[in-house]
């Protein structure tokens, strides 16, 4: 796929875009979607010019967590297709030099995988030591304290056995032991036959994970976390010109060259959640939703720019399937929902990495907000809401955090047309359509050149002519102001400044001479400027870049 150099390996000019199957085409109309429709849509995908797609699991699961519990590594789960699907898929996308990752969901397995059948069915069973097994404490109670993602104890006792097991996200998840090298060369083993399939990489579930020593209550980042990554390339990656991202919600600037430095073989980049989290509740996390700062926002991304400058490579993203949608978290999903969604796209693609666009998120997609709890499909917003409410939290409070940044925000069905259920299907979906499907589909937008769709398609196109964004020096501006980001890069004799207005309000600044260009307009979403002078004057959600050759 494509001319590989040592200095500039071949997807850092391609932008990924990240299909959740269940949400983007259903072909038989049995409400969910599936593989014969994604690739129904691989045309959809290359007039937008994507590069990669990134495809969240589609393998055999009982799907309590949509598919990240998987109980067949090897086999396609039969509502979203087949094997021969799936190939069919992959060779499709190649047709269009569009490269496929697939979710590589390996910190834990589904509990009705055959080796958590097996390791379950006694002390002695040949899989026990697949899973983490612990006796209870002396007072019959759990092993520790450590806690599920999901809410409740990270231990479950398995009546059988007399043990508790180890999951950091639901009991129908059992961690996996990757202590066990019986259990890692499996691992490996089953990643060859995929890759031997002609895919273009991994997305890494959770990785930051597979280090973990529960007795310690070390879960993320553990001290065998890069020995495993390493001897993971050494086994899998090495030799293969493929693209991996890991999933680090643990990863801090300190940490991030661990992954991706060239010199490590491990990863080509990390997922980092910094820009998240800075915008969370200290104590009660995403349920309790903070004013948005922008500030934090800034020093999240400023320091991974920075510390990733010389060596390793950023995963850019603002929203994914477990994230709210980027428009209504970070931008303004009302009156200025088409200028934010642009300005939110520009900022994030001209920054220094590889940009991740979530479906529907190029259509400037908005939450999708439910009046009740029963609305929801997603385990985590339900554990949730049990816990939340049992400790006092009134029902309504929680809906409006759910709705705010819970992850069936963003799970809803792709909006293709104004139809009733948007094109997506033609049966009764599995969960609601966001009611501003009529005005918010792919139809319109593509027939509108003034939509997100055209803005996104521009600066997927512009990456490939202009080395500048892929490759060039990035350094903050106006760094400390609360209203506007800005930065500049900088490339073989060019520059690139790049201010946006994350407000919507007008607002006017003396600039600062490292801010000043003259040139011509790379992406604006309002009338193009070519300069940036002593003074400026942005509209509401307003983005100029700037360009001197
Ligand atoms: O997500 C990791 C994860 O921890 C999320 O559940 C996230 O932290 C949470 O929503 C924050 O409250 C990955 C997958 O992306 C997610 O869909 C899976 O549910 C999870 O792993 C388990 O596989
Ligand atoms: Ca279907």
């Amino acid at each position: 796929m494509g001319q590989q150099s040592i200095s500039t390996p071949w997807w850092r000019d391609r932008v990924v875009y990240q299909v959740y199957p269940r949400s983007f085409q259903d072909s038989n109309g049995d409400g969910i979607g599936d593989l014969p429709g994604i690739r129904t849509r691989l045309d959809y995908l290359d007039a937008l010019g994507v590069g990669l797609i990134w495809l969240s699991p589609v393998f055999a699961s009982p799907m309590h967590d949509n598919g990240y519990d998987i109980s067949d590594y090897r086999a396609v789960a039969p509502e979203f297709g087949t094997l021969s699907d799936l190939d069919g898929l992959i060779a499709d996308a190649r047709k269009r030099d569009i490269g496929v990752l697939l979710d590589l969901v390996v910190n834990h397995t589904s509990d009705e995988h055959q080796w958590f059948r097996s390791a379950r069915s006694g002390r002695d069973a040949p899989f026990r030591d697949f899973y983490i097994w612990r006796d209870p404490a002396p007072d019959g109670g759990l092993p520790n304290g450590v806690r599920s993602t999901f809410g409740g104890p990270a231990w479950t006792l398995d009546p059988e056995t007399g043990q508790y097991y180890f999951h950091q996200f639901s009991p129908q998840q059992p961690d996996l032991n990757w202590a066990n090298p019986a259990l890692r060369s499996e691992i490996y083993a089953m990643m060859n036959w995929w890759l031997d399939r002609g895919i273009a990489g991994f997305r890494m579930d959770v990785i930051d994970l597979i280090g973990k020593d529960p007795d310690t209550g070390i879960t993320a980042n553990g001290p065998n976390l890069h020995p495993y990554l390493q001897e993971m390339h050494r086994q899998t990656l090495a030799g293969r010109d493929v693209v991996t991202v890991g999933e680090t919600w643990s990863a801090t600037p300190d940490t991030g060259l661990l992954y991706s430095g060239a010199d490590r073989n491990e990863l080509s980049m990390v997922f980092q959640f910094e820009h998240v989290t800075a915008q969370w509740h200290p104590e009660y996390g995403k349920w309790q939703p903070r004013p948005f700062d922008l500030i934090a926002l800034k020093q999240a991304f400023n320091r991974w720019q920075e510390a990733l400058a010389e060596d390793g490579w950023n995963a850019l993203f603002w929203g994914n399937h477990d994230l709210p949608r980027a428009v209504s978290k970070y931008g303004d999903d009302g009156e200025y929902r088409v200028e934010s969604a642009k300005m939110l796209a520009t900022v994030l693609h001209l920054m220094k990495g590889t940009p991740f666009i979530y479906q529907g998120e190029e259509l400037g997609m908005t939450n999708t907000r439910f009046d009740a709890i029963g609305k929801f499909r997603d385990i985590e917003t339900h554990n949730m809401y049990r816990e939340h409410v049992a400790a006092g939290l009134s029902p309504d409070a929680f809906l409006a955090g759910a709705n705010e940044n819970g992850r069936d925000t963003s799970r809803t069905p792709m909006h293709w047309d104004a139809s009733e259920t948007a094109g997506f299907t033609t049966a009764t979906p599995w969960i609601g359509v966001n009611a501003n499907a009529a005005e918010i589909n792919a139809q319109a937008a593509r027939a509108d050149t003034g939509s997100v769709w055209w803005h996104y398609r521009q600066l997927i196109g512009l990456r490939r002519e202009h080395p500048i964004i892929v490759e060039g020096c990035y350094s903050p501006l106006l760094a400390e102001d609360p209203q506007i980001f800005a930065y500049e890069r900088r490339h073989d004799g060019s520059r690139l400044v790049v201010i946006a207005n994350f407000t919507g309000e007008q607002v006017t600044r003396t600039l600062p001479a490292e801010c000043r260009i003259a040139g011509r307009s790379l992406s604006s979403n309002y009338a193009p400027v070519v300069s940036f002078g002593s003074t400026i004057d942005l509209a509401p959600y307003e983005v100029q870049a700037v360009l001197e050759d």
